[in-house]
């Protein structure tokens, strides 16, 4: 299997994050990574590639502002001349609808563009984003004919991510960009399947009016968790998006059973309306032992994921989202990724 890696992604490694008014080590970490590449060159069916070249890649400016990618190719840098010394974490959020507010200084920018306050901005943070979009559309140009399927280790993850917010440790929306290259190449209908713990928002405020795109995500309920403000059954999509977007939000504990009822529900849901490849954005907080999730899933568990989407028989691409249980997340994610080439044919 074909897995897409580049060292840049270490670069971004926040000192810490505001954690339920706590400052705490940040959970989004380097040491994510390591554990990940420790088991996959382990495995046999690993077949490391490095992205491709950075003149190739148009889906940046489909899926993001302008105005938005520069701020964070900048970001770092101007909080730096304005004399700022930790990492760059906003504290005023001028409102979008103060109409006198043109301030350019770095402090207000960046309240601007953040959602919350645990998605700090450090001197490799742009370049370790860019390499996580870079992974990603790589893997996704990399489905064809003869390769069924790819892993792209994308971290920052991006689900959080809109087309000019970041936060929830996203700042570029890799899953988008994946799907927006699938479309560009000619797919003409593409699933996502949302699997982290936390409710994609980005990615379903991305395409909300979009009919090319179906995004379907299980999730803890946001009555409950993080996002907080997003994720609910009735979000279906607008527009050409209409019937588009389907939320399982999902009860603390929930066991593999009732999670896997819902993966097949998703699935059944995006071949009904004919997606022709399946993006997943594979986050492994639902783990039991994850220290940011509720949800009950083992080890073993993980390794049920492949069947249903091998059975689909669609090019299917996988994402790495969240996942906070650094020791057991190579294993975790192995699991799934080798039922799928077992079950796949
Ligand atoms: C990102 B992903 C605040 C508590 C939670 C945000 C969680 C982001 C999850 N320190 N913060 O979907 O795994
Ligand atoms: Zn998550």
């Amino acid at each position: 299997m074909l897995i897409i890696h580049d060292d840049d992604v270490l670069g971004h490694a926040p000192r810490g994050e505001v954690h339920r008014g706590e400052w705490i080590d940040s959970m989004e970490s380097p040491a994510r990574v390591h554990g990940i590449l420790t088991e996959l060159r382990r495995w046999d069916h690993a077949d490391f590639q490095a992205p491709l070249a950075d003149a190739a890649y148009q889906e940046l400016g489909q899926i993001h502002c302008g105005q938005y990618l520069e701020f964070l190719r900048t970001a770092f840098e101007r909080w730096r001349e304005e004399r700022n010394d930790g990492d760059a974490i906003p504290y005023v959020w001028p409102t979008r609808n103060n109409l006198n507010d043109h301030s350019e200084t770095i402090q207000a920018v960046l309240g601007r563009y953040a959602s919350d306050t645990a998605t700090p901005i450090m001197e490799g943070t742009w370049r370790a984003a860019w390499a996580s979009a870079k992974v990603a559309i790589s893997a996704a140009e990399s489905l064809n004919d003869g390769t069924r399927t790819a892993f792209g280790l994308t971290r920052p993850p991006g689900h959080h991510a809109s087309r000019d917010v970041y936060g929830g440790y996203c700042f570029l929306n890799n899953a988008a960009l994946a799907t927006q290259r699938l479309l560009n190449k000619g797919f003409q209908r593409v699933g996502i399947l949302d699997l982290d713990y936390h409710h994609g928002n980005g990615t379903q405020q991305i395409f909300w009016e979009r009919g090319d795109v179906f995004f379907a995500s299980l999730h803890a309920d946001p009555d409950f968790e993080f996002p907080y403000y997003s994720g609910h059954s009735n979000e279906t999509g607008a527009n050409d998006g209409a019937g588009m977007n389907l939320n399982f939000p999902l009860p603390q504990g929930t066991p593999a059973d009732t999670f896997l009822d819902c993966l097949q529900r998703a699935i059944d849901a995006m071949m009904a309306v004919d997606v022709r490849a399946i993006v997943v954005s594979l986050g492994l907080d639902t783990f039991a032992g994850d220290p940011l999730g509720t949800f009950s899933l083992s080890t073993e568990d993980f390794a049920a994921f492949g069947k249903p989407l091998a059975t689909a028989g669609l090019p299917t691409l996988f994402l790495l989202e969240g996942g906070y249980a650094t020791e057991e997340l190579g294993r975790n994610l192995i699991n799934v990724l080798q039922s799928f080439v077992c079950q796949m044919k």
